[in-house]
């Protein structure tokens, strides 16, 4: 049976039809084009490994037989957690080529994530790295197989197969990676017979799932499909001039919205650029694989921009190649925006965008002062943006309120979330981004604040009603708020109050409880508060503004 999502109403699926946004053609076509197009043409350069688009769409094919031959089937769902490597995107086109969806969990994710992403996928398929700790050895493994019937095959990626942490595969019911892979024997006769037997899902159905950021005890899956997302690709591409001389330096996690569509890695493989992984946004590392590569365009998260401008003052000659740098997934300051220019000498395009759909963007044409004051504007003439006022009415031309959209590539609803979805899109199907923003009188936005419960620490962000569940987990704690506290290099941190129960538990052990509890490191508060009592709005919920000014004048509260 096809994946479940909340289908757009009629009339606007033909509208976007009718305007070519939506072609009815599996996102797997992005690969399948230029590997006839160019087949010699560099796709992915990952260390030392360059593969050529002819390869990788010919590993992505024996790996989907491979699965194909284990009994994976199409509507199958598969958790993966891949680091930056050409192997996830081996993987992503394997399982479009056979209409399977993943969910790509972040790399620093953690037992509590995934435990949560596998209990609503009930995948089929877990594709791993042994260079996770979770992963050194075959316990997690063993756990989920448990909890799992649904799991029949899982992959571990290995570094080296040879490397201390050797698995013992059989045991736990695990096969390496690249054996599989390879298993599927090369220039075998019946290729062409087997490539036919791929059949992705259907153009209208989800190619795959995006994580949510999320404001929620529960974090939620993101629905896309293949219309709707190679739709993005495809703008997202067109805005930001890729061509085949793109060579664009894939430092954010490459499971992330913006790393993959915006225009990422799919737009770059749209256009038949090259894709050059580095395994994060160190400086050091990236500016010598841009000298290396002759990088011409990236794209950072605002503190990777502070370090980045840092090392620019001694390095930067490393950086002759960069033409244009991209930021977002968190508010850009415009003292750093205006320094991009003079110091790493390319090119700026701010861009706000999230998982759910909607992205924006400044353009390459925009005068100096929109692109350094404002995060863009939508990348539709069918985007369509409301922002409302506490009472839902429309403010007022330039006036401050939260941003709704909907549109040709922004999601009607989460993954079986009935209840969830009546509060996060309202009667027209408008996706509440909880974003509060101001409009110029040329359309761009401006990100001025945020309506919803979470922190976005450098852009990973961070669900208060999450951690807040896991802290009164302790026995120590009564009561649990977590709010964001500003930071000079992250933009924000987050803060624990804690309420305790009986003896008062230190910061030290609450962390090393929620380490216990297998919770994503970046999760983990950076302060703690302890306090009698909470204060109550009005309506008896915990009045997190007060919070706020407390951490600001610190009065009250003892701090670990
Ligand atoms: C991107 O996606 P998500 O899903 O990790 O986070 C979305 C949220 C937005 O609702 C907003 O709160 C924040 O991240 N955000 C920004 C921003 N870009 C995203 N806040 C201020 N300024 C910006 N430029 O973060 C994402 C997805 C695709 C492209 C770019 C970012």
């Amino acid at each position: 049976m096809a994946i479940e999502f909340t289908p757009w109403p009629e009339d606007l699926a033909h509208l976007y039809r009718q305007k070519g946004y939506w072609q009815d053609r599996p996102l797997s076509t992005i690969l399948q084009q230029q590997s006839q197009a160019r087949p010699e043409a560099i796709a992915i350069i990952c260390n030392e490994r360059h593969l050529s688009y002819a390869e990788l769409d010919a590993l992505s094919s024996r790996l989907a037989q491979a699965l194909l031959a284990r009994g994976i089937e199409q509507h199958d769902t598969a958790l993966v957690q891949l680091p930056n490597c050409a192997e996830f995107y081996i993987l992503f086109f394997a399982l479009l080529k056979i209409g399977v969806a993943p969910v790509n969990a972040l790399f620093n994710h953690q037992r509590h994530e995934l435990v949560e992403y596998a209990r609503q996928l009930q995948p089929s398929l877990f594709i791993a790295a042994t260079s996770h700790a979770l992963f050194r050895d075959g316990q997690f493994v063993t756990q989920l197989r448990r909890q799992h019937a649904s799991l029949s095959t899982v992959l571990l990626l290995q570094d080296e197969p040879a490397s201390p942490h050797s698995w013992d595969f059989a045991t736990h019911g695990a096969e390496d990676f690249w054996t599989c892979l390879t298993a599927t024997p090369v220039g075998d006769p019946e290729g062409a017979k087997a490539e036919s037997l791929l059949t992705p899902s259907a153009a209208g159905q989800v190619a795959f799932f995006q994580l949510s950021g999320g404001s929620t005890g529960t974090p939620k899956l993101i629905p896309r499909t293949h219309n709707d997302y190679l739709y993005s690709v495809r703008r997202s591409a067109e805005i930001c001039r890729l061509s085949s001389d793109t060579r664009f330096l894939c430092a954010l996690p490459v499971g992330h919205n913006f790393a993959l569509s915006s225009p990422g890695a799919l737009g770059v493989f749209h256009a038949g650029g090259t894709l050059v992984l580095a395994a994060n946004p160190e400086p050091l590392s990236c500016f010598h694989l841009i000298a290396k590569h002759r990088v011409n365009m990236t794209a950072l998260v605002p503190p990777a921009v502070s370090l980045w401008l840092k090392l620019a003052e001694t390095h930067g000659a490393q950086l002759v190649s960069l033409e244009l740098l991209q930021v977002g997934g968190a508010n850009f300051s415009p003292a750093l925006a205006t320094q991009v220019q003079a110091k790493l000498g390319c090119k700026l395009q701010q861009v706000f965008g999230m998982a759910e759909g909607l992205v924006n963007y400044t353009r390459l044409d925009d005068p100096e002062s929109l692109v350094i004051n404002t995060q863009g504007k939508p990348m539709c003439d069918d985007d369509e943006l409301r922002i409302l006022d506490e009472a839902g009415n429309e403010v007022a031309p330039g006036e401050v309120g939260t941003l709704f959209t909907r549109g040709p590539y922004t999601i009607r609803g989460y993954y079986l979330s009935e209840q969830h979805n009546s509060a996060a899109f309202d009667p027209q199907g408008y996706y509440c981004t909880g974003d509060l923003v101001r409009m110029t009188p040329q359309g761009y936005l401006c990100v001025v604040g945020r309506g919803k419960d979470q922190i976005n620490r450098g852009g990973e962000k961070i669900a208060a009603e999450e951690i807040e569940a896991l802290l009164v987990q302790h026995k120590g704690v009564r009561h649990a708020a977590l709010i964001p506290i500003a930071d000079a290099l992250m933009g924000e941190k987050s803060c624990a109050f804690i309420v305790s129960a009986t003896t008062q538990p230190k910061g030290p052990e609450l962390r090393k409880f929620l380490r216990t509890l297998g919770v994503a490191d970046y999760k983990i508060p950076d302060r703690f508060e302890f306090v009698d009592t909470l204060p109550l709005t009005a309506v008896g919920k915990i009045d997190k503004r007060k919070l706020k000014q407390l951490t600001q004048t610190g009065a009250n509260a003892a701090r670990i």
